[in-house]
């Protein structure tokens, strides 16, 4: 059998084609040809394969998506279908799909009952561009069109379009493109262990949950309570490290926006469907949002597809006096996005996976997790759901972090990939967002992998004295 193009080229090949002409995101394009780019030929369950036939554990679902994992019939059937029946059209000019209004109808059983709406788009970063758009438009409506200002956190990622990015905190990114645009400010993450010699200090986590949220409340009179439109957070960090806040941040945080009226909107492109063991991460938090930003796992990833969930309070505004909304993108309710959108929904609701990952894997997940704590380089360990942190240190019981220029993270994730699994690194910590699908005996595999990539970690920062002898 002929080969397809895209089976026929060796890996160095590839390698050189790509230096030649494809531009990475978020990469040092010198680095990379130095190296020579690894190549993903496919997958199957929580696994890839790269161009070498080398298997590695996927333990960051892709870029925390592939949450069904790889390969799935169901997903596959459901786009070649509607490709044959209808491979595009939009929903501009009074028109529709059957895969978006379903799609959208689903979407409104599975989310909190105040959430009857959904606008859609091609990613979370234009959902999010959505979002700025939709609570500015809604203060106009209601007569109050100074309420401009939109509050973010300290390394929160959101996106990376100039609005999306702005909303994000991190420095890198604003540096590069004269960010942020107005009307955006940022108060500082609930990150305890961030905070341990600082304001953290001597407090319990509870205690330290609500001097977090209280920042909000410092920004909001700063700013002025009658200029501020939106709150928005992610109930976990993702991006920024797997930041889990304490138990008593997000009621505080939902208080304060309740007592300024300011609209909260909780970005769940990570913990969205199904990640912390409730279909929405603000079901696990204890919040309502206004707005709520969806993308990755929506689809698993197979396509790309995100949106906002309108709740009530908005959609009403919006709808019964707004006219026309001046805002929209070619492939909003994109219907094979949507229909795959639809599938995936199924497949995770018949698998029972949101009660699989709350009752069974989060649980066994975090119990693993925690044998790592006798670790000579863990300094914590933490968990919601199936994703993960582990802090690394070079001195547990002082709390003595790595030089930053030893990049510890990096060496980590070196010898991760070495040894046949994916995970991520977000400066000296090491995250992980596995498939909903993996099962307990492939969470000792990831287990196993992890503790040998520390290990080899560990014996590399002593053989060049960054760390302490045993
Ligand atoms: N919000 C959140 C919470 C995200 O995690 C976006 C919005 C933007 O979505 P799009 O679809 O526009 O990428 C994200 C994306 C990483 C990493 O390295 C995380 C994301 C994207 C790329 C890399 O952890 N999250």
């Amino acid at each position: 059998m002929e080969l397809h193009p895209f089976e026929q080229h060796p890996t160095r090949e590839w390698q050189e084609a790509d230096a030649a002409h494809l531009l990475h995101p978020f990469t040092d394009h010198q680095a990379l040809a130095a190296k020579g780019v690894r190549v993903i030929t496919r997958g199957e369950g929580v696994y890839v394969w790269d161009s070498e036939g080398k298997r590695i554990l996927d333990a960051m679902s892709g870029l925390w998506c592939v949450n069904v994992g790889y390969g799935q019939e169901a997903l596959i059937e459901a786009a070649t279908r509607q490709m044959r029946t209808l491979p595009y059209y939009n929903a501009f000019f009074q028109t529709t799909t059957p895969p978006a209004t379903a799609l959208a109808q689903r979407l409104a059983t599975l989310t909190p009952p105040h959430f009857r709406h959904v606008f859609f788009s091609g990613s979370g970063s234009e959902a999010n561009d959505t979002n700025i758009r939709l609570a500015r438009r809604y203060w106009d409506l209601m007569g109050e069109p100074q309420r401009k200002v939109i509050i973010s956190r300290v390394n929160a990622y959101h996106g990376s379009t100039m609005a999306a990015a702005s909303l994000g905190g991190m420095a890198a990114m604003h540096a590069q493109g004269g960010l942020p645009i107005p009307d955006i400010v940022h108060i500082g993450q609930p990150h305890a262990w961030a905070h341990r010699e600082g304001v953290a200090k001597g407090l319990s986590r509870d205690a330290f949950g609500l001097v977090a949220a209280r920042w909000l409340e410092e920004k909001i009179l700063e700013v002025g309570p009658e200029r501020v439109a939106a709150f928005i957070g992610e109930p976990v960090q993702g991006a920024g490290g797997v930041i889990v806040p304490p138990a008593t941040y997000w009621p505080e945080i939902q208080r304060i926006c309740d007592r300024y009226g300011i609209l909260l909107i909780s970005d769940e492109v990570i913990t969205g469907f199904g990640r912390t063991g409730r279909w929405w991460g603000c079901e696990t938090f204890g919040t309502r949002p206004d707005l709520m930003t969806f993308a990755k796992g929506i689809t698993s990833g197979y396509v790309p597809l995100g949106g906002t969930m309108v709740g009530e309070r908005v959609a009403k505004v919006l709808i019964e006096r707004g006219g026309e909304f001046e805002h929209g993108y070619t492939y909003s309710g994109h219907p094979v996005a949507c229909a795959v959108g639809f599938a995936n929904l199924e497949l995770i609701a018949q698998q029972g996976l949101v009660d699989c990952v709350r009752e069974d894997t989060g649980p066994y997940l975090a119990q693993k997790l925690e044998a790592l704590r006798d670790h000579p380089i863990v300094a914590e360990v933490q968990s919601c759901g199936l994703m993960a942190a582990v802090q690394l240190c070079r001195h547990p019981p002082t709390g003595e972090a790595f030089a930053v220029e030893h990049g510890i993270g990096l060496v980590c994730r070196r010898h991760c990939f070495d040894n046949g699994l994916v995970m991520r690194a977000v400066g000296d910590r090491m995250i992980v967002a596995p498939p909903l699908v993996i099962t307990r005996a492939q969470i000792d595999d990831m287990m196993a992998l992890v503790r040998e990539a520390l290990d080899r970690t560990l014996a590399e920062a002593r053989a060049a004295g960054w760390a302490p002898a045993a």
